[in-house]
């Protein structure tokens, strides 16, 4: 078995959050202060969605902080663009900062914000880093050439929810993009594919995590699968595993708001060479599982399926 299910799942649900939400799910997880740290998102009962914080010593068991993390801004730009909501958080830890992208929500479609924190307890807006109907922006934790790069996923009718790569100087402004991955023909992720988990660095390249879907006459599966993406060259993949790493089986992960998903915005690489990918069960609840570095590395070189 490729992702190795933790037996306590799932780990986080609305039942441990101390302020009325419907749902946990989609949470970037990182390591702070010597904790794990997961931002999470909660539907509220409005439909629009809100991020909480949760902290943990193991990585397993989880305790929610008393208050939502991030809601819509009031005002300004950002009022404007997350009127509908924040979803969807991913982290980063680049040079001391831990920079946050998530999907801003509104009238105009669905764009991306940037945030920076420093000790998850004040936030920063930094900038709204996408025009609208692009989502899953991972950033990688180190620059390339003097300028940071990201994995991000347009989408048009001609080349369908592919996953591109951007690069910036300053954070805020982001451009020489160019495709990198598309989702392939009547394969597990022949409708879409986006960026899953900020990147995390091996000896053999920065290993991607991203999630695939395929449609059904049931509706959509998600489930997820890895990349691999060359060392100084991030634009370059090496490999992208043909099977998938992870699908819905559990029950919470077959049934519930949307049922048949498992979807990860975030993975904590470990010093034993495991890494603890956290993914939600049916955009309801958070769970956890683990997996071998190396064998996930290795699933992407030997038994490879096309980029593009
Ligand atoms: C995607 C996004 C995710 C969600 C997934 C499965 O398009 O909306 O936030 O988890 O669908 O419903």
């Amino acid at each position: 078995m490729t992702v190795r299910r933790y037996q306590g799942n799932p780990i986080l649900t609305k039942k441990d959050v101390p302020y009325p939400v419907e749902t946990v799910h989609n949470a970037g997880v990182t390591k702070f202060d010597n904790r794990y740290v997961m931002l999470f998102r909660s539907h509220l009962r409005s439909g629009r969605s809100i991020i909480g914080i949760a902290k943990s010593v193991d990585g397993y068991n989880f305790t929610v902080g008393p208050e939502p993390f991030i809601t819509p801004a009031a005002d300004g730009d950002f009022g404007e663009y997350e009127e509908y909501g924040v979803e969807d958080p991913r982290i980063c830890l680049i040079d001391g900062d831990y920079l946050i992208t998530y999907s801003a929500y509104s009238r105009h479609g669905v764009r991306i914000g940037l945030i920076r924190t420093r000790d998850f307890k004040s936030i920063e807006r930094v900038a709204l880093i996408t025009q609208a109907d692009l989502r899953n922006v991972v950033i990688f934790p180190e620059k390339f050439n003097g300028r940071y790069a990201r994995l991000d996923r347009p989408h048009s009718e001609i080349s369908p929810w592919s996953i591109w790569i951007s690069y910036s100087t300053d954070l805020i402004h982001w451009g020489d993009s160019r495709v990198v991955m598309k989702p392939v023909k009547y394969h597990w992720d022949e409708m879409k594919i986006g960026p899953g988990a900020t990147p995390i660095k091996t000896n053999e390249g920065w290993l991607s995590i991203y999630h695939g879907v395929f449609q059904t006459m049931d509706g959509s599966v998600y489930r997820l699968g890895v990349a691999l993406h060359d060392l100084k060259d991030p634009s370059k993949v090496l490999g992208v595993a043909d099977e998938w790493i992870l699908q819905p089986e559990a029950e919470w992960e077959i049934t519930g708001y949307v049922h048949n998903v498992v979807f990860s915005c975030g993975a904590v690489p470990e010093d034993d060479g495991s890494v603890k990918i956290y993914w939600a069960g049916a955009d309801t609840v958070m769970c956890v599982g683990t997996a071998s570095i190396g064998g996930l590395v290795e699933l992407c070189l030997t038994k490879k399926r096309p980029p593009m």
